[in-house]
């Protein structure tokens, strides 16, 4: 069971999405995370060993060299594709309530702000750090989160923006939120934002990086 795992961790964090798809040229014409997966559920390996055992610890390492600069953007994009294959094969087990995951993250750009590459970055990492991510895009207005928090009571939030001009959109946001649902868990990033301006507008934790931002995640699941 090992060495199939092994070979869908490989295939993910070297981005090899399908044996159809061309990149990396060394593994041109073999399988990749699509086919290995499904090949790998037929035998009988249990979909939460699959996402725990391959596909998590396969982004977690993408996630690091990013943080480290060893790889840039479209490397980090093409292992998420890859990982967003293999999950095609396990979300039905997920739906099904068979295998569990480790909560909800509701994820958006502020509003006003339709950056959306670091965010969506985030999302997929954090999808691929075993929890389920619901975006609600670019622009999303504060009632939005509230309405997914009645919703999800519970969730963590992810808020990104990359204006400095939709910086105080991210402040009215927090503290919206935080006088309904106090509890709630908020995470903050975007070019623009620091540590400093995450704490004067109340939210939990600023992340940098999505790795930290995963990091942030597991720690609270871990609790
Ligand atoms: Co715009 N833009 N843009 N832009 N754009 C910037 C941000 C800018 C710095 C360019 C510049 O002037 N040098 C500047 C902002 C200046 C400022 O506010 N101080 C700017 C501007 C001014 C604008 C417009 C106002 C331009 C105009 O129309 N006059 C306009 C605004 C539109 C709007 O939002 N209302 C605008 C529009 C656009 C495009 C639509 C053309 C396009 C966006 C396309 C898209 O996102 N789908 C665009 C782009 C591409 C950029 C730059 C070039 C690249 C941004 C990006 O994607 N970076 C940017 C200049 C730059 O950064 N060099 C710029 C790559 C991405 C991976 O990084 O988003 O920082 P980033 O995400 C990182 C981290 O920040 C972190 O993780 C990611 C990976 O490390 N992170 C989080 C992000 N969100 C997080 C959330 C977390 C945790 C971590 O927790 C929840």
């Amino acid at each position: 069971m090992n060495d199939i795992l092994n070979k869908i961790l490989m295939c993910v964090e070297m981005g090899k999405i399908d044996k159809a798809s061309p990149y990396p040229p060394d593994m041109k014409d073999q399988d990749g995370a699509y086919e290995i997966t499904r090949k790998a559920l037929d035998e009988g390996v249990a979909p939460g060993d699959i996402l725990e055992k391959a596909l998590i610890p396969a982004m977690s390492k993408v996630g690091s060299k990013f943080s480290r600069n060893e790889i840039f953007v479209p490397q980090m994009l093409i292992s998420a594709k890859a990982m967003g294959k293999a999950m095609e094969h396990l979300k039905p087990y997920f739906k099904s309530g068979e295998t569990k995951r480790k909560g909800i993250f509701v994820i958006g750009t502020v509003s006003g702000d339709l950056h959306d590459i670091g965010k969506n970055l985030v999302a997929m990492m954090i999808e691929g750090g075993g929890w389920e991510v619901i975006d609600l895009g670019v622009d999303v207005k504060k009632e939005a989160f509230i309405e997914k928090i009645d919703e999800y009571p519970g969730c963590m939030v992810g808020l990104s923006a990359l204006l400095t001009t939709t910086m105080v959109n991210m402040e009215e946001m927090v503290k919206t939120i935080k006088k309904k649902y106090p509890k709630t868990r908020i995470l903050v990033g975007g070019a623009p934002v620091t540590r400093d301006f995450c704490s004067r507008i109340g939210a939990d934790y600023y992340s940098p990086d999505p790795q930290g931002a995963v990091d942030y995640l597991s720690s609270l699941a871990d609790k």
